[in-house]
């Protein structure tokens, strides 16, 4: 039997996933009420094909409950939060979930870490915790590559990287994946193991700053970014990817720090790239400020925010480039702007329309922050307003870029 620890967007694909491919699976949270919504036969948050592989997983077998299990396979995948100014992971979660698991585990369990850490934290903090356990346990880092919006497709599909110890472990834990998923699975060691997964989202963070760049450059002297990188990108070895209103999310924005963290003097590339998305917000605020002017749109209460969420049709705002253009707009002691996101229906900020007809006739400058599948099919309700649109996608005229 596995026990997963922690059923939030990682941990829960994951073990409906392996249980809906032949493996006993017991889900546990401590979160009380999530496993109840969980218990009562729903989901907890939105993505394509989540409800249907719920419904494989529960024919599987699959248990929810907020007590750690006795058995030889845990996969830990809760979060791990980051401190916004020291820009260091905190592995406290982990940690925790490890000392619970060694207050009930088999000797010899395997411990496998699935939530990301930066490079050294199974060294520095989980090896201690096991070492003053007196008990032996194997310990694993797997770390998830999924890609909110598209998790189930990427779970059967990716390849993977085990870290391991012991290489026989490493093989046991790639049989277990393996019951689903039909990528490669790599086993190396686990210190290799940690620095792949940051250096796969730093990857990208570099690229998408490099692209954020390329769009001030071309603001600077009128130029148009999308067309230029459109024909770059035919070039054979060139693949630049698209410009945008910031970066968030919980992985890219985040994961790169630890980097520039743990090598202050070495990462200078990395350090240059996460401070020009970090300022990509403020540069979308300064756009809108140029172009309130150049329209004579002398009221801020009339831009509107057209999304909350990190990025296209998803339900997760961390880190969200929109909520940090609303903290930028904050420090120059600006009320609220409106905002709007189809996928959100909690209140998250002060300003947010549940209602779009009524966001859309309170709004005069409307700015897309998200790309989301909604305004593709609302074009014709936007047609009269002025459109800042930070991705490229509106096919009105005299629509705004970043
Ligand atoms: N973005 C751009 N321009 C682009 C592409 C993305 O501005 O051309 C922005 C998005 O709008 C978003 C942010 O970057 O705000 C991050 O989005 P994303 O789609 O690039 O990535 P995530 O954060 O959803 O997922 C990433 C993935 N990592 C890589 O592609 C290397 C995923 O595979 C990881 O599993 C995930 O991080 C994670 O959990 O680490």
């Amino acid at each position: 039997m596995i026990n997963v620890i922690g059923l939030g967007y990682i941990g829960l694909p994951t073990a409906l996933m392996l249980a809906s491919h032949g493996q006993a699976v017991v889900g546990t949270d401590y979160n009380a009420d999530l496993v109840a919504t969980l218990n009562a036969g729903k989901t907890t948050f939105k993505e394509d094909g989540l409800d249907e592989l719920f419904a494989a997983a529960l024919k599987g077998g699959i248990r929810f409950t907020t007590e750690y299990q006795r058995t030889d396979i845990y996969i830990v995948s809760v979060p791990t939060p980051y401190d916004k100014f020291s820009k260091k992971v905190d592995p406290c979660y982990v940690v925790k979930a490890v000392e619970q698991v060694l207050e009930v585990c088999p000797e010899e369990a395997v411990v496998v870490i699935e939530s990301t850490i930066s490079p050294g934290t199974i060294d520095k903090s989980v090896r201690p915790v096991v070492a003053a356990s007196g008990k032996r346990v194997q310990l694993v880092h797997a770390p998830e590559r999924i890609i909110p919006g598209n998790m189930v497709y990427e779970l059967l599909n990716n390849n993977r990287t085990i870290g391991a110890d012991d290489p026989a472990v490493g093989e046991r834990i790639k049989a277990v994946y393996a019951s689903f998923c039909r990528g490669e699975i790599v086993v190396t060691d686990i210190r290799t193991a940690e620095m792949t997964k940051v250096v796969e989202n730093t990857y990208r963070a570099v690229n998408i700053a490099f692209a954020n760049e390329l769009a001030r450059i071309c603001r600077h002297d009128g130029m148009d970014v999308y067309e230029i990188i459109r024909i770059c990108n035919m070039h054979p070895r060139v693949n630049i990817l698209q410009p945008g209103p910031g970066v968030g999310g919980h992985c890219i924005s985040v994961d790169p720090w630890f980097l520039v963290g743990d090598y202050p003097s070495l990462a200078k590339v990395i350090d240059e790239s996460m401070r020009t998305n970090d300022s990509q917000p403020a540069f979308v605020l300064n756009r809108i400020h140029e172009i309130m002017k150049e329209r004579g749109i002398t009221d801020p209460g009339r831009v509107g925010l057209y999304g909350l969420t990190y990025k296209e049709n998803v339900d997760d705002v961390r880190e969200s480039p929109t909520l940090q253009l609303l903290e930028c707009q904050e420090r120059h002691l600006a009320d609220p702007l409106k905002v709007y996101d189809p996928l959100i229906e909690k209140d998250i900020v002060p300003g947010q329309y549940h209602d779009f007809d009524a966001f859309l006739r309170d709004t005069d400058l409307l700015v897309i922050m998200v790309k989301h599948d909604h305004i593709k099919q609302n074009w014709d309700k936007l047609s009269g307003k002025v459109i800042l649109d930070c991705h490229n996608i509106c096919p009105l005229p005299g629509v705004y870029h970043i």
